[in-house]
Order: C-alpha cells, then sequence, then structure tokens
C-alpha cells in the first residue's frame, strides 16, 4: 500500500491517486476499513477443549455464540451486545466430563482475542465502569486495561447452577479472561435476587465498563495511556 499521507491529504487528491492506481472506490474503502478496523481472531485447542473467537471491537453488537453451555452463550450475546463487539465463538468442549474446561478456555480465548485486537493499547481510554440493573439485581463492573491480569470478585449466588453453567464458573470465566487480557476486572454484585438475573447484571456492567476502556480517546491522539509509556500486551 502506497503511503496516503494520513489525515491531511485532500479528499480530491485521495480520489485522483485511487483512479491511477485503478482502484474502485469500494474496494478503497473495504481495505482501509479492514486496516484500521480493530479485530482479531484466536484458535485455541487444547485436549480438552477448541475453541475459536472472532472479535471485531468497533462493532455494532452482533453475535454468533455456540459454546455447548447455553447459559454461557446467553450471557456472551449479551456481552458482545452492550459492548457493542460483534463476536463469533465456536467452542467444542469436553462437556461429557462437565462445563469447567469450556467456560474457562472461552474466557481465555475471547481475552487473549480482546488483548490481540488492542494492539499495543495506544489511543484507548484504558479505564472504564458501570453499574447495571437487572430487575432486583444490580452489579458494578470496574475495568483497567492496563497490563496486569487481577480480578476481584464480590458477590453470591443462592444455586448451584443456572442451566447448563455451575453459578462458581462465572467469576471464574471473568478471571481467565482478566489473566488472558491482562486487564483488572473489579466485579461486585450489589443486589440481587434471582441468580439469572445477578449474572446478567454482571455480565451487562462488565460490557459497559469493557466497551469505554476500549474506546478511543481522541484526546490521547494516539498515545499509549500510561505514564511508564508502554502496557504490558
Ligand atoms: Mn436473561
Amino acid at each position: 500500500m502506497p503511503d496516503w499521507g494520513g489525515k491531511d491529504l485532500k479528499m480530491g487528491t485521495l480520489r485522483h491517486i485511487i483512479r491511477q492506481l485503478d482502484l474502485d472506490w469500494e474496494t478503497f474503502k473495504r481495505t482501509k476499513q479492514e486496516h484500521t478496523m480493530r479485530q482479531a481472531s484466536i484458535h485455541r485447542k487444547t485436549n480438552e477443549t477448541d475453541i475459536t473467537v472472532n472479535l471485531t471491537l468497533d462493532g455494532s453488537g452482533q453475535a454468533e455464540i455456540d459454546t455447548g453451555v447455553g447459559f454461557l452463550d446467553h450471557m456472551l450475546h449479551a456481552l458482545a451486545k452492550h459492548a457493542r463487539f460483534d463476536l463469533r465463538i465456536k467452542g467444542l468442549g469436553d462437556l461429557h466430563i462437565d462445563e469447567h474446561h469450556t467456560v474457562e478456555d472461552v474466557g481465555i480465548t475471547l481475552g487473549r482475542a480482546l488483548s490481540d485486537a488492542l494492539g499495543d493499547r495506544s489511543g484507548i481510554a484504558r479505564m472504564g465502569h458501570a453499574i447495571a440493573p437487572m430487575d432486583e439485581s444490580l452489579a458494578l463492573a470496574a475495568v483497567d486495561i492496563g497490563g496486569r491480569g487481577y480480578f476481584v470478585f464480590d458477590g453470591q449466588f443462592d444455586a448451584e447452577r443456572i442451566g447448563q453453567l455451575g453459578t462458581s464458573l462465572i467469576p471464574h470465566f471473568f478471571e481467565s479472561l482478566a489473566h488472558a487480557a491482562k486487564l483488572n476486572l473489579h466485579a461486585r454484585l450489589l443486589a440481587g435476587k434471582d441468580d439469572h438475573h445477578r449474572a446478567e447484571a454482571l455480565f451487562k456492567a462488565f460490557a459497559r465498563a469493557l466497551n469505554q476502556a476500549v474506546a478511543i480517546d481522541p484526546q490521547l491522539a494516539g498515545q499509549v495511556p500510561s505514564t511508564k509509556g508502554v502496557i504490558e500486551v
């Protein structure tokens, strides 16, 4: 690709160059978009699971999720929708044992995809927080994409399972994702009675916090938002 001359290049000049190169405008627009779109595809295969994640950060909330664990699929749909990510996840796990490996490995693979799509973290807001209600439930999430994987959870579930998903695996999912993406996540259940609502409020709060944290902050003008000058990826 030639050097387009950055933002200062006049539209007329740009169109002229494209004509000279015999490119059509639509192809150019698509190519440019593909180059600037923050996205990642990760395939992770072990003896326990085989997970593929396709993630576009600047998406519209479209999701196609099949992990084999129904309630996890529901939560990942909510995550994509409320973070405005386009997210495709196909998971094949050893569910004949239980759902533990699948849930953990979806968290790891999604965390890696997130990390990959963010590149060197330049220009991102880095932090975000949200409080999300779901009927009687209320959840808080605070995210810092600062190069250190850390997860803190405060909350409880009453039942052992929500559908096919063991409730102890909900914090475990977030922990796996946080470590793989080297992000810090604090998640708290502030209120709640129904476990389905509690979980959904947590995922929605995380989604909104994450949406803020990955957003491009124009004030940064592409700088890495750290006094160190780098964020470990
Ligand atoms: Mn629901």
